[in-house]
């Protein structure tokens, strides 16, 4: 899939994706900001992904539903194999600077 923004649950194309087990998931990041991608469950970490780069994979072993999430922007969340994009979360932003 492809990142193309830093803010919310738009930022991943497409939201939610749909694989089968055994698939294998990458991110390319056609946005021009630092990323780093990581499973909710932990089960993946695809390290830091600079402007342009594809991620390394990660195998699904099965097709339930999975979140994942950026952890430099934490409105940045998306998931695999569900109906829609997850919500983002609040953003409290205290000082203006956006999440
Ligand atoms: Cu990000």
């Amino acid at each position: 899939m492809s990142i193309v923004s830093a803010v919310g649950n738009t930022a991943y194309q497409p939201n939610p994706v749909k694989a089968n087990s055994g698939d294998t998931v990458v991110f390319r990041n056609n946005d021009a900001t630092m990323h780093h991608i990581v499973m909710d469950d932990g089960s993946a970490d695809l390290g830091d992904l600079g402007p342009g780069a594809t991620s390394k994979g990660f195998t699904l072993r099965n097709t339930s539903a999975a979140r994942f999430h950026c952890m430099v922007h934490s409105s940045m969340v998306g998931a695999i194999n569900e109906a829609a994009a997850p919500p983002p979360p609040p953003c409290p932003d205290p000082y203006g600077y956006g999440c």
